[in-house]
């Protein structure tokens, strides 16, 4: 007697507990869908990215024309291989609105280096002045232009801030930090 009582108590348990086990795969197959359909929109999205390749750690950035970046924050450890690409998703023309990244060593004073920038119309807006004050740049990017830039992360851990250097753009807001660590 007491063993058919002991089974039934036994079948209970697994009917309660299949239940609960459905109820909660329910969340873990919908999260599920949701990190598969991520993955593909990121694959199409690395995809694109290699008909403009670098082999370092790839950082996408892209900017429009309210003069922004996109991340404003970089994390890298001393001496990380880096390929930083620009976007410039926006349509203005180039001559009144492009975007560049400048990367400058620590201890630039910005604003020498953001006003002889402003000069340097032909050197797409890197003055020669301060060439060793730049450690990695794109190229000056018109609307739907990209650009990669492959480089080494500086090697001293701190704040190393980046730019955009044509004129106005600094001033605007258009700056970010590196943060090596
Ligand atoms: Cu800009």
């Amino acid at each position: 007697m007491t063993g058919v009582k002991d089974r039934k108590r036994e079948a209970n348990y697994t009917a309660s507990d299949m239940n609960f086990k459905r109820i909660a795969l329910l969340p873990l197959l919908a999260s599920a869908l949701l990190l598969a359909a991520c993955g593909g929109s990121k694959d199409a999205g690395s995809s694109s990215a290699s008909a403009n390749p670098g082999d370092g750690r790839p950082i996408e950035i892209s900017a429009d024309d309210k003069m922004m970046f996109s991340l404003s924050e970089i994390r890298a450890k001393p001496g990380e291989k880096l390929s930083v690409t620009l976007v410039n998703k926006g349509s203005m023309p180039k001559q009144t609105m492009a975007h560049n990244w400048v990367l400058l060593i620590q201890g630039t004073n910005l604003t020498d280096f953001n006003n002889a920038a402003a000069m340097a119309v032909s050197t797409e807006y890197i003055p020669d002045k301060f060439k060793d004050a730049v450690v990695a740049h794109t190229r000056l990017l018109g609307p739907k232009e990209r650009d990669t830039v492959t480089f080494t992360a500086p090697t001293t851990p701190g704040r190393h801030l980046f730019i955009c250097s044509f004129p106005g753009h600094l001033q605007v807001g258009m700056k970010g930090v590196m943060v090596v660590e």
